[in-house]
């Protein structure tokens, strides 16, 4: 996993390697995705290094979550996408390969065949609300 020294989001934040900034504040960073699922394919990061979910300070996800929505409208307007999917993985069995938390801005298009990892099907009731018992003990 990678460290603060190491990090390619972090070096994208200190301006050592270049990205296509999309959008700047004092807590966040928007920029486009290297590896564009569709055209339009935003990242948002926080500039204060956590590698996921579980490391990351609410402050800095509220202030992510302000800059995806001020992003993900501008998308909206550039791409005119069919719809758009927010995206966030933790842990290399559900695809992260950059350890510094990051939301997925994804337009999507009818048709274009994008995958997640997982597919739809419907869980069993009880092991569902049993699980949300569980889930609830550990807020
Ligand atoms: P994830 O698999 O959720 O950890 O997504 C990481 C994304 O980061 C992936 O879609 C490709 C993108 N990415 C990796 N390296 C760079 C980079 O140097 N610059 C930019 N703009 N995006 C990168």
């Amino acid at each position: 996993m990678a460290d603060q020294a190491n990090c390619i989001f972090c070096k994208i934040v200190a301006g050592t390697i270049p990205s296509y900034k999309l959008y700047e504040d004092a807590m966040t960073l928007a920029f486009l995705d290297i590896n564009p699922g569709n055209p339009g394919h935003a990242l948002v990061i926080p500039k204060a290094h956590a590698a996921n979910l579980y490391a990351s300070a609410d402050k800095d996800l509220a202030a992510v979550m302000a800059t995806v929505r001020k992003v993900a409208a501008a998308v909206e307007k550039t791409v005119s996408p069919d719809g758009l999917n927010l995206l966030q993985a933790n842990g290399p069995g559900a695809a992260q390969s950059v350890f510094h938390f990051h939301m997925h801005i994804l337009p999507r298009r009818n048709g274009d065949e994008l995958k997640m990892n997982w597919g739809l099907k419907p869980g069993d009731k009880g092991e569902l609300a049993a699980l949300a018992v569980k889930i609830r003990a550990n807020l």
